[in-house]
């Protein structure tokens, strides 16, 4: 199992998030990554690579050129306007909601309305070095699959189920797993993608939505009460070309490794009968028993099983790293899917 991990993680770091109505501190923090890096040194699950650089291009593959240019550019524009002090981060506070114009070339506040989903993903200074540098590391670790390893982990953040060509919301800025998606899809594979994250992958969903040649599946808490909210039902099929390529597993709140692991076998055989030549993890670890924003109760020795479940389907496969916020026990809970996937 090679690694992919670089230091870049650290130039995101979003101190406040808006949450049930108050500012309360972050949970998509550096400690996440560092976390894990130190128990797959600890535990010798294998090398740790410095990510390639890819350039803009794969990233391009996927996202809008002019949402790309958005990102590169937004928190400069925001401490123009604002100047750098209390304010340091950029946040949406107006949407272009029904009955408004779009206005994704106006001013900062109607680029970010335009552009952002959710109040939980604040564009910092450091904000596109980091999202880039993610993608870097899938694409490395999408490399390392390519040319022949069994497995690869991509230890990186901003994570990026949450966004799709042109959206950024839920922590997330590039779909990093979409990314490394459509660049083995360019080299002439067939991707299938299982996201095992607590929440939605919305973005991947909307990426894939109406395509034959990349699978989506995906086992997550019901978005009837859970994050995203706006998608993630089981009626949600696909579209034209896509439609029965696209599987969502709403599961109900306090879904422990009895129910979970019934949806995960589920969508494992889709995957399986849609013959893939690799498999891409949306690897979300928030399904703890103990994270401290979700509701699920997946245990530390069960993360072991899945593991092994996803190595059931003979595949090369991409892990790469999405949400995942009880910090104690973040290291030890990646660590045995890797370690589950390896022994299994
Ligand atoms: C990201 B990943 C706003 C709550 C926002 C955002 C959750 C993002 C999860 N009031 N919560 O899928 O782990
Ligand atoms: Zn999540």
């Amino acid at each position: 199992m090679k690694t992919f991990y670089s230091t870049a993680h650290l130039a995101h770091a979003p101190t406040l998030e808006f949450e049930m109505g108050r500012m309360g501190p972050a949970v998509e923090v550096p400690e996440r990554v560092e976390r894990v890096r130190a128990e797959i040194e600890a535990r010798k699950l294998g090398p740790i690579h410095e990510p390639r650089e890819f350039g803009n291009e794969p990233l391009l593959r996927i996202h809008n050129p002019d949402f790309v240019g958005f990102l590169t550019t937004a928190h400069a524009q925001w401490t123009k306007r604002y100047g750098e002090r209390e304010a340091a981060d950029a946040y949406p506070s107006v949407w272009p909601a029904r009955g408004l114009r779009e206005r994704r070339h106006g001013d900062i506040e109607s680029q970010l309305g335009s552009y952002a989903f959710d109040t939980a993903t604040p564009i910092t200074k450091g904000t596109w070095a980091a999202s880039h540098a993610a993608a870097n590391a899938a694409l490395s670790a999408a490399q390392a699959i390519r040319e022949g390893e069994r497995a690869s982990f991509s230890l990186a953040r901003p994570p990026g189920h949450h966004a799709s060509a042109d959206v950024f919301g839920g922590y997330c800025y590039l779909n990093n797993v979409a990314i490394a998606a459509q660049w083995l899809a360019d080299a002439g594979m067939r991707p299938a993608i299982l996201d095992v994250d607590y929440h939605h992958g919305n973005g991947t969903q909307a990426i894939f939505y109406r395509r034959d040649d990349v699978f989506f599946a995906s086992v997550h808490a019901d978005p009837a009460f859970a994050y995203p909210h706006f998608l993630g039902f089981a009626d949600e099929l696909g579209e034209g070309n896509g439609e029965g390529f696209n599987l969502n597993l709403p599961l109900p709140r306090g879904t422990d490794w009895g129910g979970y692991s019934l949806a995960l076998a589920t969508a494992l055989d889709a995957i399986a009968a849609f013959r893939p030549d690799v498999l891409l993890v949306s690897l979300g670890l928030d399904t703890y028993e103990h994270d401290p924003i979700c509701r699920f109760r997946i245990t530390t020795e069960d993360y072991l099983r899945i593991g092994a479940r996803i190595a059931t389907l003979g595949k090369p496969t991409l892990f790469i790293f999405e949400g995942g916020y009880h910090i104690e026990a973040l290291g030890r809970n990646t660590a045995n899917v890797l370690e589950g996937f390896v022994g299994g």
